[in-house]
């Protein structure tokens, strides 16, 4: 194919399939961060002119986006298996039976955007003649995965994107993956000047997460951590409550956006403590954009995101006397530098920009 020109670009419409990740519907809370990055993205490529179609469990809820919901089993939360967990995929998997829909309909597609963090779309890549782009949200787990996921980013050029270099940095490919970071659309949430006594903490619920060095922080400043997010572990979640029967914490549950920023927005600082590399952290710009400053442990995606003593601090990993420390210093941060911060970064038009030159690259590399 020749080189497309500049103009080429700018007037092509792209016909793009989404694969959303398979471990529940959309919008539930069960995918965590790459949820939203689905639905950010996919409402921005409309608003461009493109036409997507979203691939989903049954069950996803999705505002003015054409979806086509798929029945099966949810696919196993990968980030409980070990090193050398084998593949692993139910009987009637959501996952294969999404990937059945997607090779019907590929032809009609210029692109398939692969949101799953799962082997087989990786597998099939070679069987489907529509260009895949996989966008991974996590950081490497497994090794029969990294092979697959490997091999497809040795045969199949700039196809692989991640968030940001830490969680590249996992994988044996990390030179060549493409860093997208993410975005939000900054007009729904809310600017907030003047927090109430409350400290945040927003994740889904489990033990890669670690909630527990948060609460323990809260409980020595004595300070009300409210909590918001999906329960994803249910026993994790009963150890904390036994663990902490004294500590200041409430839990909020999990909402959508609009809600979340209300309640996040009143919150002095919030707390990032995962125990894994966490690939992005979209609750960190999700703050950012409240005008709420970050308190994080130095590493992966949040150590990239968090500017050090002006949008908030970086504390030694799993270090809670380093929680303590910054809470007591968060007086010290501007709310409007974290507004700011987000707005020049994590725009949904910067993450627009990227995302569709990266599209516009694969379909012309065909
Ligand atoms: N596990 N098997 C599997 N597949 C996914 O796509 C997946 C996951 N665990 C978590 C996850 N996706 C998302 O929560 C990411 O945002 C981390």
């Amino acid at each position: 194919m020749e080189p497309l020109s500049s103009s080429f670009f700018e007037i092509t419409m792209l016909k793009l399939l989404f694969l959303s990740t398979p471990v529940g519907p959309l919008a539930s809370g069960v995918g965590g961060g790459v949820e939203l990055t689905l639905l950010n993205l996919a409402q921005e490529m409309s608003q461009r002119g493109h036409k997507v179609t979203i691939v989903a469990p049954q069950g996803s809820k999705l505002p003015d986006l054409p979806c086509q919901e798929i029945s099966g089993t949810w696919q196993e939360m990968i980030q409980n298996n070990h090193r050398d967990t084998p593949i692993i995929l139910p009987e009637n998997s959501v996952l294969g039976n999404m990937w059945d829909y997607a090779r019907k309909v590929h032809i009609d597609h210029d692109l398939i955007v692969n949101f799953a963090f799962d082997w087989l779309p990786f597998y099939l890549t070679p069987f489907l003649d529509a260009p895949i782009a996989h966008f991974i949200s996590m950081g490497s787990i497994t090794d029969a995965f990294d092979e697959i996921m490997n091999r497809v980013a040795i045969n199949y050029p700039n196809t692989i994107g991640v968030y940001t270099r830490s969680q590249a940095e996992t994988f044996p490919f990390n030179n060549i993956c493409r860093i997208l970071g993410s975005g939000l659309d900054l007009s729904l949430y809310n600017y907030c000047d003047t927090p109430d006594n409350y400290l945040a903490w927003v994740g889904r619920i489990a033990p890669e997460k670690a909630l527990e060095d948060a609460i323990e922080a809260a409980e020595m400043v004595n300070i009300p951590l409210k909590i918001f997010g999906k329960v994803t572990d249910e026993e994790y979640w009963q150890t904390i409550r036994q663990n902490y029967p004294h500590a200041p914490y409430q839990y909020e549950g999990f909402f959508n956006t609009i809600e979340l920023q209300k309640k996040l927005g009143k919150c002095k600082a919030l707390l990032m403590t995962p125990r894994w590399v966490e690939a992005f952290g979209n609750v960190a710009i999700e703050a950012l954009a409240c005008g709420v400053p970050i308190i994080a442990y130095r590493r992966g995606g949040p150590a990239e995101i968090v500017q050090d003593q002006r949008t908030g601090f970086l504390v030694e990993p799993d270090s809670i006397s380093g929680l303590v420390d910054a809470i007591n210093y968060i007086d010290k941060i501007d709310r409007k530098q974290c507004r700011r911060q987000a707005e020049t970064d994590y725009s949904l038009k910067a993450l627009g920009d990227r995302f569709e030159s990266w599209f516009y690259e694969l379909v012309e590399q065909e």
